[in-house]
């Protein structure tokens, strides 16, 4: 049993794995904090869903809110070995390689804090580039749902935009490379329920005035640690009354060569989420 929340500005939309096409009102007092701190979420969810008035429809391809209440956003790295080789690149030159192949290799992970979550953008809305960069990729990355008690939950789309520039600079200029306005979306809606297979596939395309500037894809089978293993890093000394969310790393990197431009389209796919949308902003 699985279910999608879509979070829309007037309402929250449950579905149900089982009834695709078929969406109910979450209903006024719905909040995801709730979610966030419900000991079972799935059950919490099953529970609502059940209760809740059938036969609603909607649009998919709207603009949506994160689905997201007081939750902060973190994100993991260089869990995959193409983003730990991207990263020796672009670091190369200021001697800061080495530190992103002895995170990959060490029993603690890297993990960051991304976003607040007034910040979050959602489906269709800008996701930004700083203007004092000259590098800049979006990061599809398979993203935790964890409830207050550091249990995984569900899952969905993050985009961990980055500077490239500024983090291959020197890796102690993370936070800004990682964490600026419009750096962290997600959406289009969260999933409640077991884990994916690792056959999983992530993909992107960016386009660029109608036409696909880049593609890529990896699957979840490819990253180097479990969920559970990030997750329990997280919470190891944190402590979170509403639960977050980990972004879980990428393990798709464009080639040297490539770096987004305004109004450059996103589009990152996972199977059983669906499309995350957005277009890229300066900021
Ligand atoms: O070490 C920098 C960040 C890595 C990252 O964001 C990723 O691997 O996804
Ligand atoms: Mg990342």
């Amino acid at each position: 049993m699985a279910f999608r929340i879509f979070n829309t500005s007037t309402a929250v939309f449950l579905e149900s794995f089982d009834a695709p096409g078929l969406f109910r009102h979450a209903g006024p007092e719905f909040r995801f904090n709730d979610l966030f701190t419900a000991a079972d979420p799935l059950a919490y969810i099953t529970n609502l869903y059940e209760s809740a008035s059938a036969g609603l429809s909607f649009d998919p391809e709207i603009p949506y809110q994160a689905p997201i209440g007081d939750q902060e956003v973190w994100a993991a790295g260089v869990t995959y070995f193409r983003s730990r080789t991207a990263r020796m690149e672009e670091a190369e030159v200021a001697g800061g390689d080495i530190f992103y192949d002895k995170v990959y290799e060490a029993p603690r992970p890297e993990l960051f804090f991304k976003s607040t979550a007034a910040k979050v953008r959602g489906m269709l809305d800008h996701v930004g580039i700083r203007h004092d960069s000259t590098w800049d990729v979006p990061e599809p990355e398979f993203t935790l749902a964890i409830n207050a008690g550091g249990k995984v939950f569900g899952y969905t789309i993050g985009n961990d935009m980055s500077s490239r520039s500024i983090e291959g600079e020197n890796p102690l200029y993370l936070p800004q490379a990682k964490n600026y306005t419009g750096a962290c979306a997600i959406g289009p809606c969260l999933v409640v329920g077991p884990m994916p297979s690792p056959e999983t596939k992530i993909s992107i395309t960016i386009s660029r005035g109608g036409q696909e500037v880049f593609s890529g894809d990896t699957s979840l089978s490819q990253i180097k640690r479990s969920f559970d293993e990030l997750a329990g890093w997280l919470f190891k000394c944190n402590h979170f009354p509403t639960g977050a969310y980990l972004m879980t790393g990428t393990g798709v990197v464009p080639d040297s060569d490539f770096t987004l431009q305004v109004d450059d389209e996103i589009a990152i796919t996972i199977e059983g989420v669906g499309t995350l949308r957005n277009t890229v902003e300066k900021v």
